[in-house]
């Protein structure tokens, strides 16, 4: 892996923009960066989450005794099972409990990354929180997120390499997906073949959310042994895009998120509204 990140330095390969504010807010996060749509890590405003300190392994093992399920493994391991065994080292440990069990008190999430499911008097039971475990090595490969909905990722523990590609290429990957495997990704970049296949790169370190805007495509590595908690999200800056993708792709779990979304444009109109007549 260091012969890689060498690589990409000496090949001045594109970093994502990086935010060094101490502190953020949903006006100039939303202004810099979710309109726009740009992706950024943001370096010092989220180092003082609290679960940065105490989401430490063995605090996380004791909080998530349950087993959870693997791709392409049929056994379900908890994740003091998965941390010990070698032969699922490929895989990464992803729960969803962190989001109703006491680990939920350790942390809030700021205005400027709260989806719209949260305040919703209906919340829907999907739920688009994760918080992830990967060791050394393992891999989420190139991919869009679900919906068009926008994710940010905050790391607790260890490094990530992240690769995206600009936008103006998405049919063209689209098209060819499997010319965009991560495997593809790096062995361009450790021998200087196609730079179309260059992407734009950040490195993860502990502390840096990364915000991944609706549409995407992305590709992430652990460089070390992980601990990240990522949240996939809707608001004002892509319901649009989510909403277009919902109507295309209507089914009864995505009914409720229409709602939502419809309910949030009825409040911002009518906090418009108010606004204006207070202008008036
Ligand atoms: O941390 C990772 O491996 C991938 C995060 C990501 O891209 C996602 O959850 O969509």
């Amino acid at each position: 892996m260091q012969q890689l990140i060498d690589k990409i330095t000496r090949n001045n390969l594109t970093p994502i923009s990086e935010d060094f504010s101490y502190s953020m807010d949903e006006k100039y996060f939303n202004e810099q960066y979710g309109y726009q749509k740009i992706p950024v890590v943001i370096r010092n405003a989220y180092q003082h989450w609290k679960i940065k300190e105490k989401w430490t392994l063995p605090y996380l093992i004791l909080k998530l005794p349950g087993k959870e399920s693997f791709d392409s493994y049929d056994k379900k391991l908890s994740l003091e099972e998965y941390l010990k065994n070698d032969f699922i080292n490929k895989l990464y440990y992803k729960t969803q409990c962190h989001s109703s069990n006491e680990l939920s008190d350790d942390y809030d999430i700021p205005d400027e990354l709260r989806c719209w499911y949260k305040n919703y008097r209906k919340p829907p039971k999907l739920f688009l929180s994760w918080l992830y475990v990967g060791k050394q090595n393992t891999f989420s490969d190139l991919h869009q997120d679900l919906w068009d909905t926008s994710a940010w990722n905050y790391l607790i523990k260890g490094r990530k390499l992240w690769f995206f590609f600009p936008k103006s290429l998405n049919s063209i990957i689209k098209a060819d997906i499997d010319s965009y495997k991560i495997q593809n990704i790096i062995d361009n970049i450790l021998n200087n073949k196609d730079p179309k296949l260059q992407p734009l790169y950040c490195i993860q370190n502990e502390g840096d959310l990364v915000y991944t805007p609706s549409g995407y495509y992305h590709a992430v590595v652990n460089l070390d042994l992980t601990i990240s908690l990522t949240e996939n999200f809707i608001n004002k800056t892509n319901y649009d895009v989510v909403y277009d993708n919902f109507k295309k792709n209507f089914d009864s779990s995505t009914k409720s998120l229409l709602e939502i979304i419809e309910y949030h444009l009825k409040l911002e109109k009518n906090g418009k509204a108010s606004q204006d007549r207070k202008n008036n």
